[in-house]
């Protein structure tokens, strides 16, 4: 169980400053110069001991890819950018982070870009984000103010420049490759990979991309040390971890807790249980829209990292926990989400454009108790030839949660189009 004095982010409430005075109180900025000059490759096998896997969604090792940049400059610059676009539905971890410890994220950035060999760093921020980009701004103006950033950085010796990028509100623009796109000017649309950034990522150049959260803890673990990060969670679960919980719970909230922490524990302890008690359950989507939800006979023994969700079918994804009570319609809920994938959808790989609108269409009829029982498989095989043919993640995202609906709450969807043809009036209408 975490206690405060394990926490990285003290400020997660707003309680404190989150001026340059007030992360420095709280022990940000401390040292940092002294931590570069341990040298890059020190650095780099600091992360990869700490067992940190990266907070956006893939959980991809970050020291493993950290060491995919390249050593030595072929000419190119390296560049890393910050994944800030946070758009996935039910997940706000990254934007407390912003309007409240900026100065964490900004030492980070520091320290990561030192240790990829990169002297400029951009972060790419969700266009509805108005009050982290002002906060961030007016820490990086601090920053460069007192030398932390720029020339000789915090007297490291290392030059290194930090800039802001306002996205434009568009969800798939939080896909790495769509997020380049954007940030060298065009249309915000995924590219094949590989090659990955590391390879060629902004203007053609190494590139690492990673997630707010990921370089916002940097700082701190190599402050304490490799061993102090990976003494928290399971094996291969390494860290404390935001979560952002919503839904039919008595108090929503973001807390950062050990990594591994069963789902029941961290709803109790954090926000103050299920509404109506935890018989009240019916399911949990345990990581943004994006992962399968599981239902409540699963989620009595759900332990909260990246392996035992994969061992369910879902995933521990941006850790965005969205709470179902009995009183949730799943099927409508299911619905809007696959609403939500076919408006965002970039539309130039034609199993995602495509696949989203029949998805969409086929729920949109299983909502209403319109359908043929026939097209409940028929749904599933769609969802199996958009899953692993796209270009990018989003066809997957929107294909597992209605697989997902359709593993656990199958029974419901049946009774919904048996009670349609009994005659009665649908049990709910689609908006
Ligand atoms: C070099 C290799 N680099 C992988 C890098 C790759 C990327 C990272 C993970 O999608 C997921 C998605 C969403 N050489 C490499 C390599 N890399 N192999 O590692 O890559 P990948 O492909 O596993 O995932 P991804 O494309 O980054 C992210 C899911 O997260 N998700 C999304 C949430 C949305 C937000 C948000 O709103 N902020 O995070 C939630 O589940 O569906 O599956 O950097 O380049 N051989
Ligand atoms: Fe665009 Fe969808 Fe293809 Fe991704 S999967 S590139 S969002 S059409």
């Amino acid at each position: 169980m975490l206690t405060d004095k394990d926490r990285i982010f003290t400020n997660l409430y707003g309680m404190h400053e989150r001026t340059l005075a007030g992360a420095r109180a709280r022990g940000h900025w401390d040292g940092t110069g002294d931590i570069i000059k341990r040298g890059r490759d020190a650095i780099v096998e600091e992360m990869k001991a700490s067992g940190l896997r990266g907070r956006g969604g893939a959980g991809f090792p970050t020291g493993l890819k950290w060491s995919f940049m390249p050593k030595e400059s072929d000419g190119r610059p390296s560049y890393l950018v910050v994944n800030a676009d946070e758009s996935e539905p039910g997940t706000c971890k990254d934007r407390e982070i912003m309007r409240h410890d900026p100065h964490t994220l900004i030492e980070g950035c520091l320290i990561a870009s030192f240790a990829m060999n990169a002297h400029t760093c951009y972060i790419y921020l969700r266009g509805e984000y108005i009050r982290e980009r002002e906060a961030l701004q007016a820490a990086i103006d601090e920053a460069y103010d007192a030398g932390l950033v720029g020339p000789n950085a915090a007297g490291s010796g290392w030059d290194f420049d930090i800039y802001l990028h306002h996205g434009a509100g568009a969800y798939i623009c939080g896909e790495e490759t769509a997020l380049l796109e954007s940030l060298e000017g065009k249309k915000g649309m995924p590219r094949m990979k590989p090659p990955f950034p590391a390879g060629a990522g902004l203007y053609g150049c190494p590139t690492t991309v990673n997630n707010v959260e990921s370089i916002a803890v940097v700082p701190t673990i190599l402050r304490r040390g490799a061993e102090w990060f990976s003494g928290f969670g399971r094996p291969n679960n390494a860290g404390t971890k935001l979560f952002a919980i919503s839904g039919h719970v008595n108090n929503p909230c973001v807390v950062e807790e050990a990594m591994s922490i069963p789902l029941q524990e961290l709803l109790d302890k954090h926000c103050g249980g299920v509404r109506g008690g935890w018989k009240n359950l019916k399911a949990v989507i345990p990581g943004g829209s994006s992962v399968p939800l599981l239902p409540a006979d699963i989620c009595d023994e759900a332990i909260m990292d990246f392996d035992w969700l994969r061992e369910q079918r879902s995933g521990l994804g941006t850790a965005a926990v969205i709470v179902m009570d009995q009183s949730t319609d799943v099927i409508k809920a299911i619905w809007r989400l696959s609403k939500f994938y076919k408006h965002e959808s970039c539309g130039q790989c034609t199993p995602c454009r495509e696949g989203t609108g029949w998805m969409m269409r086929v729920m949109d009829r299983l909502v209403r108790g319109d359908a043929e029982p026939h097209e409940i498989d028929m749904l599933l095989d769609v969802t199996k030839q958009v899953e692993g043919h796209t270009i990018c993640a989003l066809g997957d995202a929107a294909a597992w949660p209605i697989q997902g609906l359709i593993r656990h709450f199958r029974d419901e969807i049946e009774e919904r189009i048996a009670h349609k043809r009994r005659g009665r009036a649908p049990a709910v209408a689609a908006e």
